[in-house]
């Protein structure tokens, strides 16, 4: 497999390291019945242990032979350098493992906020959530969060609770941590066995006799049925066991199995990456209760003109649908794209159709090319295995597709569609940055462009007025990890403040005399213009009137004093920052019969308006921007006087949908340059807000 060889040098382990590790259970790569597969992705809080499970999960299917560890920056899910230099993980990752004649999809993401496009691609591509809460820490509010978001698309969902092998973890403790998070309907489906020795199923029981059970098994097992039973479809069930009637253990195990995958159930699964503990329980889970991609709704699909197609059936005989949830370029592959199948089947050396819409305010234009699959792959983090087809409800990997784009679709050259794109998040932290030469400023602009077509969570600007090239970032990790793929493309680079494009105007009315006379010897230059400027109000932009009477100046050269006037607003009169909202009348001038010319008198026009200036009051405006910040209620403060610390004016609140406040307010864009960073640290990572620009005000002094 030559594509794996490169990976391996390209991660710097040295060829074959890997390999050492690499167990053969290939037979997992290659799936052709979707009733087969699980797509499951780990979410949860950064730390909580996700890649390590990942990592125990593959070394107990014999994917591996033995686990990486986070902090040598060798497990299977962390391989981009940046994931190994922050020492978690950066962007999402897929490995395959293979749990009886099941292959199970675990999509690995990132759990700091920063890299939420991730998550969002992790979950896009999964048929259920696994939320991983360590034993020895707290629930953040982001997690939370995110379990909302899933319960509003039914989502199916379990917790695994980790590190039960850490001194300070306790089960019982996570299981109230959780159940006061995510809600009355998660619940243990096992527990540990006294001195961790294993687990004992609350409803399962267990077959090996060495086990000493915890004393609140029987105490937990009326609670569980009552949990399972609530949900269950057959409502004579809840009679029954009220009449006291002891119920067949395979029933409630099957109606369970129904609650979990319809996403109204959810069991809590204790484990430990590090001992191996609830491992084999975890994997029963995954294959007999999560769904399969058969009982999920595919994502809508419509033409390429737009509209709207019947949802397609998880069916590998179907019309091909599927997305690119990932890009990265890979510096021996190009670019490689983890695409998640939704409908029909990937063939090697296929002709497909690839689509992309609705990111062009990210900088990626509607696009559309016809491209063949020439390499198919099954991905182990990094690692690629080549695989000959790709079945509805499976993920894999393309190298080499030329235009695709996360977001993008991949469907049938004869029968192109588009798949609805999902959300987003909109990054909001700028960062400006320059080549530390001008060569490095060609390999930066060269280099950029790739970069952002990676990934959609970053967006690029050349700032029209201060020339700055900016990198809207989701935050400073985000940051981080994109300035190290820039440093990686070999671009030496720098970042610098970010200069807020001011405004000025006339804040008082002025006249300006503007004599441009130039008679000694050759062709000479005559022009004279006089000016009166006023100032307009706010977003009323420019205004030119000729006032002249008798002819002083014909009306060719009075287009030449407003050309005139016009550059000189835009270079600025006082601080180089463009002038706007100013009413500018022509009333008085000469002209010279020979030495008049368009240039003399645009030159005289932009003095005048200099010579106006330095006699008038010059006001500075900035930008401001309206702000909507959504907050669970109990921020509502802390968020509102953060805001009168910005200069910002609250214009109103209301409840949001579903639950929390949204706080509308002006705030200067100057306030808001690390706004990003600032509201989740105010809000411990709740707080959302988007902004868009609203007008320009007068400067404070003091700002
Ligand atoms: N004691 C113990 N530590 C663990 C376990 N799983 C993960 N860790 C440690 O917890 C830290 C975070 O783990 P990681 O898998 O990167 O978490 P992630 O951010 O959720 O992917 C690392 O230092 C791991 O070594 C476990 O089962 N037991
Ligand atoms: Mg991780």
């Amino acid at each position: 497999m030559s594509a794996k060889g490169t990976r391996e040098t390209a991660k710097g382990t040295g060829p074959g390291a890997t390999d050492a590790r690499r167990g053969d259970n290939g037979a997992a790569l290659t799936a052709g019945d979707p009733a087969k597969i699980r797509n499951v992705a780990l979410v949860g809080h950064s730390g909580a242990g996700k890649s390590m499970l990942v990592e125990a999960l593959l070394a107990a299917t014999g994917a591996i032979t033995r686990m990486g560890s986070i902090s040598e920056g060798t497990t299977v899910s962390d391989s981009d350098p940046s994931a190994i230099h922050q020492q978690r993980s950066v962007t999402l990752s897929v490995a395959p493992i293979l749990v009886g004649d099941i292959k199970v999809n675990l999509i690995d993401t990132p759990g700091y906020t920063d890299f939420t496009g991730e998550l969002r691609a992790g979950l896009r591509a999964a048929d259920a959530a696994l939320f991983v809460v360590s034993a020895v820490d707290g629930i953040d509010g982001a997690t939370v969060a995110l379990w909302g978001e899933c319960e509003k698309v039914r989502m199916p969902r379990a917790v695994v609770v980790s590190k039960l092998d850490h001194p300070r973890a306790d089960f019982r403790a996570a299981v109230a941590r959780c159940q006061e998070a995510f809600g009355e309907a998660v619940l243990p489906l096992y527990l540990p066995a006294v001195g961790n020795a294993g687990l004992i199923g609350v409803l399962h029981g267990t077959e090996n006799e060495d086990l000493e059970p915890a004393s609140d098994v029987e105490a937990a097992r009326g609670p569980l049925i009552e949990g399972i039973i609530a949900e269950s479809e057959d409502e004579t069930l809840m009679d029954r066991y009220l009449g006291g009637e002891e119920l067949p253990l395979a029933d409630l195990i099957n109606d369970l199995e129904t609650a979990v995958a319809r996403g109204s159930f959810f069991p809590v699964m204790p484990t430990s990456a590090e001992t191996g503990l609830g491992l084999p329980e975890l994997m029963a889970l995954l294959t007999d209760a999560l769904p399969s991609p058969l009982e999920r709704i595919t994502p809508a699909v419509m033409k390429l003109d737009g509209s709207s197609l019947k949802p397609l059936p998880c069916d590998p005989a179907g019309r091909l649908a599927a997305e690119v949830v990932r890009t990265t370029v890979d510096p021996f592959l190009g670019r490689v794209c983890l695409v998640r199948v939704f409908s029909g089947t990937l063939r090697e050396d296929s002709s497909i159709h690839i689509g992309g819409r609705g990111l062009a305010d990210r900088g990626h234009e509607d696009h559309d090319a016809d491209e063949r699959v020439t390499h198919l792959y099954s991905p182990v983090g990094s690692s690629l295995k080549a695989i000959p087809k790709c079945v509805a409800g499976d993920i894999c990997a393309i190298s080499k597709l030329a235009s695709a784009e996360t977001g993008d679709t991949v469907s049938d050259r004869g029968a192109p569609i588009l798949i609805e794109t999902w959300n987003m998040p909109e990054p909001l932290m700028p960062v400006a940055i320059e080549g530390a030469s001008r060569s490095d400023e060609d390999a930066l602009a060269k280099s950029i462009g790739k970069v952002a077509a990676a990934d959609p969570t970053l967006r690029l600007e050349r700032n029209q007025d201060t020339h700055q090239l900016i990198l809207w970032c989701m935050g400073e990790a985000h940051a981080e990890v994109v300035l190290d793929r820039l440093r990686n493309q070999g671009v030496k680079l720098q970042t610098v403040d970010v200069i807020t494009p001011l405004r000025e105007t006339f804040a008082t009315k002025a006249t300006g005399h503007g004599r441009h006379v130039k008679q000694s010897g050759g062709h000479g230059q005559f022009a004279i213009c006089d000016i009166e400027v006023e100032p307009l109000a706010r977003g009323e932009g420019f205004e030119f009137t000729d006032k002249i009477v008798g002819g002083a100046i014909p009306g060719t050269f009075v287009t030449s004093v407003e050309k005139g006037v016009r550059s000189q607003m835009l270079k600025g009169v006082s601080a180089g920052f463009p002038v706007v909202d100013i009413k500018v009348t022509l009333v008085g001038g000469k002209t010279h019969s020979v030495d008049s010319s368009d240039a003399a008198f645009q030159a005289a026009g932009a003095l005048a308006l200099r010579e106006a200036a330095a006699t008038a009051k010059i006001q500075l405006l900035e930008p401001v921007s309206s702000v909507v910040i959504s907050v669970p209620d109990d921020y509502v403060g802390a968020v509102m006087s953060d805001l009168s610390g910005r200069r910002g004016r609250v214009t109103g609140t209301t409840a949001a949908d579903g639950e929390g406040t949204e706080i509308s307010a002006e705030v200067p864009d100057q306030e808001l340059l690390r706004y990003a960073i600032e509201l989740r640290a105010l809000t411990a990572g709740t707080g959302r807000f988007r902004r868009s620009f609203l007008r320009h005000e007068p400067l404070p002094k003091q700002a």
